[in-house]
């Protein structure tokens, strides 16, 4: 490894399987390249079934070991160490996310934040996993425990890697499972700073093991894996397909968390500023690659014009460059999702769907980065690909509808089902379509709730099944037993 990637595992090693830093056997590493630049500057180990195997059978060990003699509040304790070892880390954790990612440093800082939040509210939970007593029979004595599920498989994307570190490792953590997790091949960097600053914080060797390696080698073993107990994974729904039927395979559970195309609903009597800076500010993060990004825009017909002129103006205003340059809008991932988002850019021109705004490159958007050009367009007929199918990139389509039926029929007439936002003044209103959507959040007059580690999160439909974040996800994590004692 090269720069400061080499401080990221010890002597550049980015595997940590039973509580030691090593490389692939076969010493095969894959280049990660800056999504800003272009060049490769550093380089990580590529795990593959070998490596998953040893690192599955670890995890399995560890579960058996001194972690499943801690009390709850002693897993909590450190835990919390590691919440506030990352804050004490912040300013090298925001750095390499944002070299790793391309994500304008103000954006990797508040993903940073989110990481520790995570471990900061699931320490907080590891002494208040609650079971129930449960009436029965005359005699007889019923309760429902939660347990881990055991040796627990996390395969997470590249879009916001330290954070997605914390929202499943925290949770897996709290409820005394072990872990191996598969971050992505193009942003894995943090994730393995992360998991040495959980080794330091005081996790016993095995409890946290992890393989960096390519999806269809590494997340494949894993998720194929028959001492695997249970499952999470974001990413496309292709490979969350594949995921599922491996977990149908092995008779284990998973949480599927698939992305989205989801709808902000704008009403006549909507709060337009509000609504416009919160819309467009939420499909230029990250470059737009938020599984909850609102990449959808429907408008009530009698203000689309002079709503869309305000979505115009702002969308005009974002400048798109490298991290340092701290703008709102830095470079999708990699070469291949800067084509796919071109690709979608150029068929919507092609069939004539109208540009409203564009942004424009920064001076630091140099060539060879993959900068993408936010786009609104509309008006863009509800069956068009632009208004059906997951962009992940700053593109959003403006759909115009007449009254509240047409727009929950439009809303819910897509594939996925993830998040809607909902902008109205009248009560009566928010409530009734905030029901009728086929989603697994809603937000109402905002939208994301600066990431709400505390509100549950997952979709339905194609955009997945299972719940993240929050108390729920504790559920997911542990398996209910009932024991039944008769005492007569
Ligand atoms: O995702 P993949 P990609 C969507 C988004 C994006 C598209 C493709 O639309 O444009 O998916 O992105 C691992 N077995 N989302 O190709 O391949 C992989 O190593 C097991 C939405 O990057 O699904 C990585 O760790 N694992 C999304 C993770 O899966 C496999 C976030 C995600 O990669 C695997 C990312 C396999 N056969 C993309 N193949 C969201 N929901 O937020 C790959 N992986």
């Amino acid at each position: 490894m090269t720069t400061q990637a080499a401080q990221t595992g010890r002597a550049g090693r980015t595997l940590f399987i039973g509580g030691e830093w090593c490389d692939a056997d076969a010493g095969e590493r894959i280049d990660v390249r800056s999504p800003s630049t272009g060049e490769t500057f550093a380089a990580v180990a590529r795990g593959g079934k070998v490596e998953v195997e040893r690192a599955v059978a670890a995890a399995r060990r560890a579960l058996a070991g001194e972690w499943s003699k801690l009390a709850g509040f002693e897993r909590g304790r450190i835990m919390t160490r590691l919440s506030d070892s990352i804050l004490a880390h912040i300013d090298e954790l925001a750095e390499l996310e944002a070299q790793d990612t391309g994500k304008p440093l103000t954006q990797a800082r508040t993903d940073i934040r989110a990481t520790a939040r995570y471990f900061e509210f699931y320490a907080g939970a590891t002494d208040k996993i609650l079971g129930d007593v449960l009436p029965f029979l005359d005699g007889y004595q019923v309760t429902v425990q939660r347990e881990p599920r055991g040796v627990v498989g996390l395969i997470i994307p590249w879009n916001y890697p330290a954070s997605m570190f914390g929202r499943t490792v925290g949770p897996a953590l709290a409820t005394g499972n072990t872990v191996v997790l598969k971050p992505a091949e193009d942003a894995s960097l943090s994730c393995v700073r992360l998991t040495a600053l959980a080794a330091e914080a005081g996790l016993p060797a095995g409890v946290l093991n992890l393989v960096t390696g390519l999806g269809e080698e590494a997340g494949a073993a894993l998720s194929q894996h028959p001492d695997v107990d249970f499952l999470s994974f974001t990413g496309s729904p292709e490979v969350g397909t594949l995921i599922q039927t491996a977990a149908a395979r092995n008779h284990v559970p998973c949480v599927l968390e698939l992305g989205g195309k989801s709808p902000q609903i704008v009403f006549e009597d909507a709060d337009f500023e509000r609504a416009a800076q919160t819309i467009v500010g939420v499909i230029t993060q990250n470059a737009g690659q938020t599984c909850s990004a609102g990449s959808r825009v429907l408008i009530q017909r009698s203000v689309y014009e002079r709503f869309s002129r305000l979505l115009a103006e702002r969308m005009s205003a974002i400048r798109v460059g490298a991290p340092h340059a701290d703008l709102q809008c830095g470079p999708v991932i990699n070469a291949t999702q800067a084509e796919k988002v071109k690709g979608f850019l150029s068929r919507a021109r092609e069939t004539g769907i109208g540009v409203l705004a564009e942004g424009s490159l920064h001076e630091s958007a140099v060539q060879g980065g993959y900068f993408v050009v936010p786009t609104l367009f509309g008006p863009v007929p509800t069956t068009h690909e632009l208004a059906q199918d997951e962009v992940f990139g700053p593109v959003l389509a403006a759909i115009p509808f007449e009254d509240e039926a047409e727009a929950i029929a439009i809303a819910n007439g897509t594939a996925y089902g993830l998040v809607a936002g909902l902008w109205t003044e009248n009560g009566a209103r928010q409530m009734r379509v905030a029901k009728k959507l086929r989603v697994g959040q809603v937000f109402i007059n905002n939208y994301g709730a600066g990431g709400g580690i505390e509100l549950p999160f997952g979709g339905v439909k194609r955009s997945g099944h299972g719940r993240e974040k929050g108390l729920e996800a504790l559920k997911e994590y542990t398996v209910a037993k009932t024991i039944v004692l008769r005492h007569d």
